[in-house]
């Protein structure tokens, strides 16, 4: 029974004599490691694919650089805070963030600032008193002109089907309180206008979440005001806006030939593009998530370590992916 210990004590001995002998000899190598440069990517929805294809990039340029992610989706002002709190516990530097509010800026900024933590926004910029904050970093699409070229695209399809002005009709699903949404569907709107599609036949339905039964729920309602419309042009802010709104005009009977609409992101909607037969989404207008992903970390991680300050302000163009062309171009992009 007593040797049991003895074993023990003597085994202790021999480790602690080796590891003194070893940190006796200046070559053992035993120096810690220099610890890794730690970053959160904070994202408003994380069970969008735009935002876990943002994180694909994060990750790819933390495994290129060597550093570390820490991925925390913050749905709300409150998780949000907790969120920049947390980062400061476990040694973060800094976070690139799309928030859930936009209006939340000057105090995300504000507790930022508090725990030495520098901010890249990607996406949403922050607003404060109705201005953005140019003042901080920012990554995102280029908004009007990419929905000039939704609006641009429908506008050709509508000419192309031979579709006329009075049975046709826009469904123009809104998130105006978000500028980026704002933006995308009024440039929208204004190409189709610019492309001679009569201004009082364009219907905006307003969503109340920006997700598909948001959209849904305010294009069922479009629909039953104007059960008149034979053929329906829909645009919207992202993928998610214009799906609901496509599942909103199916229940109503409407198919690929007789709705069509645009999407943005090119992220969202690549199982309704794999769908067999063609459904009403015609295509969307594909900006690079895993590349906003990539910039705005990389930038981070070489303001913390080199101090070399970001741009302040670095937009992305969009492409038109459809049926015909979106396996190849997405495989380009590495989404899939
Ligand atoms: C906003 C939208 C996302 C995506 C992003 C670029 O945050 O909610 O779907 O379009 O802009």
């Amino acid at each position: 029974m007593k040797s049991i210990p003895l074993l023990v004590l003597s085994l202790l001995g021999l480790a602690l004599a080796s590891g003194c002998s070893k940190s006796a000899s200046p070559s053992a190598g035993t120096e810690p490691a220099a610890a890794k440069i730690k970053i959160g990517f904070l994202v408003k929805q994380p069970e969008e694919p735009w935002f876990q294809y943002e994180w694909k990039g994060a990750d790819k340029a933390a495994a290129q650089y060597g550093f570390e992610v820490m991925k925390l989706g913050v749905q709300d002002g409150e998780k949000t805070m907790s969120a920049i709190d947390n980062l400061a516990v476990a040694g973060a530097s800094g976070f690139v963030i799309c928030t859930p509010d936009v209006r939340l800026g000057p105090q995300i900024m504000r507790r930022a600032t508090e725990k030495g933590l520098k901010v890249v926004i990607v996406d949403d910029q922050f607003v404060k008193d109705g201005k953005f904050m140019t003042e901080v970093p920012y990554v995102g699409m280029s908004a009007s002109r990419i929905g000039a070229k939704q609006g641009d695209t429908l506008a050709a399809e509508f000419k192309k089907r031979g579709w006329s002005a009075e049975d046709t009709a826009v469904c123009a699903v809104t998130f105006e309180e978000l500028d980026t949404a704002r933006e995308r569907t009024d440039s929208s709107i204004a190409a189709l206008k610019a492309a001679g599609f009569p201004a009082d036949r364009i219907f905006k339905a307003p969503q109340k979440t920006t997700d598909i039964p948001g959209s849904f729920d305010a294009v069922s309602v479009l629909l039953t005001q104007h059960p008149d419309v034979k053929h329906w042009l829909i645009l919207g802010m992202n993928d998610s806006a214009v799906l609901g709104a496509v599942r909103a005009v199916e229940g109503r009977g409407f198919t690929a030939e007789t709705a069509i609409g645009v999407g943005i992101n090119g992220t969202d909607c690549i199982d309704e593009l794999r769908k067999p037969k063609p459904t009403p989404f015609f295509g969307s207008m594909l900006a690079s998530a895993p590349q906003e992903g990539f910039a705005s970390a990389e930038m981070l991680y070489k303001w913390i370590k080199d101090g070399t300050q970001p741009p302040l302000d670095t937009r992305s163009e969009g492409i038109l992916i459809t049926r015909e062309n979106f396996e190849e171009i997405l495989k380009k992009e590495g989404i899939n």
